[in-house]
């Protein structure tokens, strides 16, 4: 049995969707477990670039069943709309499925992610608008409407008079904002349902089955530990668990039947939304990697904070996610650099800490420390093989296998499926 999780070990883009899709060459089963269509995910096969949010990107690979399980937000329309993307871009959707158990995003959902941060102001935590927040919030208060609720009418439109009644309150007293009518809501989500109806399933029973089979199982993560609800730089997280943890409760799936975790981190370090980010450059340096690594994002086109590798949070993910190994995404967006910068750890009145701290405030008030190392001026995107890759650039990933402790298994040096190397 080999399954394997692949997570974002930093603050999410950094690749995840890339190397799903070129592990699911070999894999069976392709299983989202947290977020929603928050996730932007790009996938590139041969001169076709895929945009996905919501569907696992296992589904560029012909008939490989692809699920979405119970930890995960849906939105009905983007899921729809992405089905409908795919299929007419020729792949086949209909493998897909979605747990009767994930939660439903529903327009209030929606209104209220966008009211809230416009009521936050300074304090904003730049989130994606796509009502993530409210659903899970909606699901953890015990009032949330799952798709087993969807696919019963009578069920939906009970709590929909139910949930709406609530919100409609909120949306007035508290936002002084217009009132969603019942009817229209009910008829444009029960429409959702007809076309959804064939997707839904108990996912559990299928993994479990997959698994029992001796399938080989990717679990697909989005975002990234440190946008992990428990474990990142809370609050400005995502309200989901994007880390290794977040498969068990958000596929049902028990922790022994997980074999190994692969830990995506990007050679530097971006972040898309508000929060600290101590390896953050404001410089011409900062711009230079945001225009060549295209670091805008992919679901709302906000331009991302690029910095240097940071290898406190990147220890951190290894440490809370049980990483075994890494895949180091866009090296190439590095080549023309003279001269490289690792974050190893962050200094304050001569202390230096390698742990990241839970206290915001107190991170603040540290300043990363850095190791140069020289860069390449070598264009690396045709690289085939390790040893084929410029003498610095290989220091530069020896240097990130042992600040980390952890060993790389694929190094990405183009977004294309073709430009990956697979190590060990
Ligand atoms: P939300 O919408 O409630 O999940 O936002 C909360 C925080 O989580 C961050 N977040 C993300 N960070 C990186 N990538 C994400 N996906 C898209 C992408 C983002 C985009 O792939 O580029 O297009 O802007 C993602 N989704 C959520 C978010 O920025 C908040 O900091
Ligand atoms: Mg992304």
């Amino acid at each position: 049995m080999s399954s394997l999780v692949i997570v974002g070990a930093q603050w999410g883009d950094e690749g995840k969707g890339k190397i799903t899709d070129y592990l699911a060459q070999q894999a069976e089963v392709v299983v989202r477990y947290a977020g929603g269509n928050n996730a932007g995910h790009t996938v590139e096969v041969d001169d076709k670039t895929y945009k996905l949010h919501l569907i696992p990107s296992g589904i560029i690979n012909k008939g490989k069943p692809c699920l979405i399980g119970n930890g995960v937000v849906i939105d009905p329309k983007a899921l729809l709309d992405e089905i409908d993307y795919l299929e007419n871009n020729k792949i086949d959707t209909s493998n897909l499925r979605i747990s009767d158990r994930a939660h439903v995003i529903m327009p209030y959902h929606k209104i209220l992610d966008q009211l809230s941060e416009e009521n936050l102001g300074d304090n904003k935590l730049g989130t994606t608008k796509k009502g993530i927040g409210p659903a899970y919030m909606d699901k953890t208060e015990r009032t949330g409407i799952r798709i087993t609720d969807l696919m019963s009418e009578k069920k939906f439109a009970e709590k929909l008079r139910t949930n709406l009644k609530e919100k409609n309150k909120v949306l007035k007293l508290i936002y002084n904002s217009k009132e969603l009518k019942y009817e229209d809501i009910l008829e444009e989500y029960l429409v959702y349902a007809k076309s959804l109806k064939k997707y839904v399933t108990d996912t559990t029973v299928d993994v479990y089955k997959y698994i029992k089979e001796d399938k080989k199982v990717l679990f697909e993560g989005a975002q990234g530990t440190l946008l992990d609800m428990d474990l990142g730089t809370y609050p400005y997280v995502t309200s989901s668990h994007p880390g290794s943890g977040g498969v068990t409760i958000g596929v049902g799936v028990g922790p022994r039947y997980i074999d190994n975790v692969l830990g995506v981190v990007k050679a530097y370090t971006t972040r898309v939304g508000e929060g600290p980010f101590p390896s953050e450059l404001f410089d011409d340096m900062g711009e230079y990697i945001r225009e060549k690594g295209h670091e805008y994002g992919t679901t709302t086109g906000r331009s991302r904070r690029c910095g240097w590798f940071d290898a406190v949070i990147v220890n951190f993910a290894v440490r809370v996610n049980g990483l075994t190994s890494l895949a180091l995404t866009k090296l190439d967006t590095l080549a023309g650099i003279e001269t490289l910068k690792i974050c190893t750890g962050y200094e304050y009145n001569g202390n230096i800490i390698t742990d990241f701290p839970a206290d915001l405030d107190e991170l603040a008030k540290y300043k990363p420390v850095y190791i140069e190392l020289k860069g390449w001026k070598e264009d690396i995107t045709r690289c085939k093989t390790y040893d084929e890759l410029p003498e610095t650039t290989k220091t530069y990933i020896k240097v990130i296998e042992e600040l980390t402790g952890t060993p790389t298994s694929i190094i990405s040096i183009g977004p294309n499926r073709k430009e990956t190397i697979f190590v060990k």
